[in-house]
């Protein structure tokens, strides 16, 4: 049993203990979340924050006591002031592990996995969730299977799902008909562990990046928190650490949270400024951002809450932008990211061109992934190269005069 802690449904208020596995609800669907009593909360202010990365802040996870967690050393990743704006700062997630954000998510659900007894687990993913799935699994003695859509997914990615053994399926559709696929399966086969962001277990990894934010500026919250949003779960996790944190009596105040997506795969920000209450997905989502092209995000009811009760938005950028913003990250600030990550920066241009930031603010952008994961992004950069024969350097570097 473990104490102070529940699932609940934020849609429909069911509720019901963690001994049982379940993702989603079984009176209305929705994914379901784990929440904590406000007692369990401050009791966990109150120990010792002991290690580095996600398992540091155990007093605010799942587990009893002893638990002994599958890891890799995930999170504690760097925070830079960026050159790009002065009230910038880049959360760089992509020096976790498998170089993504999600590894902070998969070792708390892979270890929750092994405590059940699972030998199989199974994810949709545009790339990284499958390449963090299969190192995760193989640290686990797991055999994974990993569903992604045919044709679309980055090449570094790819080549993570294969060295580390993962089994790897093609689908010959979208990123949310891979997942619908996977739903369909683990509700029926109760042998395969869901590693997608429906499992709770999940969000309460991702959830650490607050925890970790809030320990780098000295204690305290930034004013904004802008990230990229394709399934939804990254806002909806990290916007619950902010939550438990004032709940826990650490922070006075929570960041406002700023979602954003491609134009071409942006149904939370329609959704967002059309003030609507359900959501209209997107059929064929486009975008070079391979990783945000989700047109039905499963998460997208809390993503709503996590904009709306923070004060925040969900909005959208270009590809033209995104570019932009990859390069400038890349040639301005020496960091590369890949093309999803990107997009919180494009989307803090935005929001401060349309007020939504003012640029004495403090903002974190939370770069997701790294630039390595998606070679192929860098052929639409612009770049000098040439070959030359052995000794006709200095010819070749007069001609640059
Ligand atoms: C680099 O790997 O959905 O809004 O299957 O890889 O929590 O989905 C990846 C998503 C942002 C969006 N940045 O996060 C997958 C997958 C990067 C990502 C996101 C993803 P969510």
């Amino acid at each position: 049993m473990i104490d102070g802690a529940r699932l609940l449904c934020y849609n429909c208020g069911w509720t019901g203990d963690l001994e049982s596995l379940r993702y989603t609800c079984p009176r209305c669907g929705e994914p379901l979340t784990i929440v904590y009593d406000r007692e369990r909360l401050v009791e966990g202010s109150r120990k010792e924050m002991k290690g580095r990365g996600v398992w540091r802040y155990s007093a605010f996870l799942p587990f009893p006591e002893d638990v002994e967690p599958v890891t890799l050393d995930e999170g504690w990743t760097p925070l830079h002031q960026s050159r790009l704006a002065r009230g910038l700062r880049l959360k760089n997630e992509g020096l976790n592990p498998t170089a993504s954000f999600k590894d902070r998510g998969m070792t708390v659900a892979v270890t929750d996995a092994r405590r059940r007894g699972a030998t199989k687990v199974i994810c949709a993913s545009t790339g990284n969730t499958a390449a963090s799935v299969a190192a995760y699994a193989a640290r686990a003695g797991m055999t994974s299977y990993v569903l992604v859509p045919s044709g679309a997914v980055a090449r570094g990615k790819l080549a993570q799902a294969i060295a580390h053994g993962a089994r790897i399926i093609k689908v010959r559709g979208s990123f949310d008909e891979a997942l619908r696929e996977v739903l369909r399966i683990v509700s029926s086969d109760r042998s395969f562990y869901l590693m997608n962001s429906v499992n709770p277990y999940r969000i309460e990894g991702q959830k650490t990046l607050a925890f970790e934010l809030w320990e780098q500026l000295g204690r305290r919250v930034p004013d904004v928190v802008v990230l990229p949003v394709g399934n939804a779960g990254n806002i909806s996790a990290i916007w619950k650490g902010f939550k438990e944190l004032k709940e826990a009596g650490l922070a006075d105040s929570t960041p406002r949270m700023i979602g954003v997506q491609a134009e071409g795969a942006a149904p939370l920000a329609r959704a967002f400024e059309e003030g609507l209450s359900e959501l209209r997905p997107v059929e064929s989502p486009q975008t070079y951002a391979t990783a945000i092209r989700i047109g039905s995000p499963v998460s997208w009811r809390r993503a709503l809450m996590a904009a709306r009760e923070s004060g925040g938005a969900i909005i959208s950028v270009g590809d033209d932008s995104i570019l932009e913003a990859q390069k400038d990250l890349a040639r301005v600030d020496g960091v590369f990211v890949e093309p999803a990550s990107a997009a919180s920066v494009a989307g803090y241009r935005r929001a401060l061109a349309e007020g939504l930031v003012d640029g004495g603010e403090e903002v974190v952008a939370i770069l997701t992934g790294h630039g390595l994961k998606d070679p192929d992004a860098v052929s639409r950069f612009d770049f000098v190269e040439v070959e030359v024969e052995p000794g006709q350097l200095s010819r070749e570097l007069s001609s640059y005069r």
